[in-house]
């Protein structure tokens, strides 16, 4: 009996062996196919534990919290990403207005479309949070519309490199409330 478990504990062993080795010597066979750039990175990194190099990479959320008052500003007027990443974005109202005369949302527009014609376009969205229908196709990602004290949170994925204009489209803010996100 004992011999059984020694001889299995041995065979692990052997097993195990093998398969880190043969794992070992694959990812070296895959580095050596790959360009010399990659092969160095990979080489370098190697060291830093498995973990380390998964946080480090753009797949970690961005939490990003900007806030609009009383004072139709944004704290904000520059936030930065980078291309493809997560963003979990909290839009907090920080003032006490009501939504009604002082609302404020978070519009992040695509680029190449004008904010002052957006905002023209937003005036008659007052049922839609100011988000005019059928401009999807001008926006990469917004939230609903807030009151003093109230706050909301959208999650999307940042664009390509560039820089990306957001505002508020409560009518009359955007000239005052506007920012760019920064994406690099
Ligand atoms: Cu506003």
């Amino acid at each position: 009996m004992k011999k059984t478990i020694a001889l299995a504990a041995v065979a692990s062993m052997f097993l195990f062996t093998a398969c880190s080795k043969s794992t070992k010597s694959s990812d070296t066979a895959a580095t050596e196919e790959h360009a010399h750039d990659a092969a160095a990175e990979e080489a370098t990194e190697a060291p830093a534990a498995e973990t380390d190099n998964v946080a480090s990479a753009d797949n970690t959320v961005l939490e990003i919290t900007i806030k609009g008052g009383d004072d139709m500003k944004f704290d904000q007027t520059t936030l930065k990403a980078t291309a493809g990443q997560k963003i979990k974005l909290t839009l907090v109202h920080s003032g006490k207005l009501p939504k009604a005369s002082m609302g404020h949302n978070f519009i992040l527009l695509k680029n190449g479309v004008n904010e002052a014609d957006f905002a023209t376009k937003a005036l008659a969205a007052k049922d839609h949070d100011y988000i005019p229908a059928g401009s999807e196709g001008d926006i990469i990602a917004h939230t609903g519309l807030v009151g003093g004290g109230e706050s909301t949170t959208i999650e999307f994925t940042a664009p390509a490199r560039g820089a990306y204009t957001y505002i508020c489209s409560f009518p009359g803010h955007s000239a005052m409330m506007k920012g760019k996100l920064m994406v690099k």
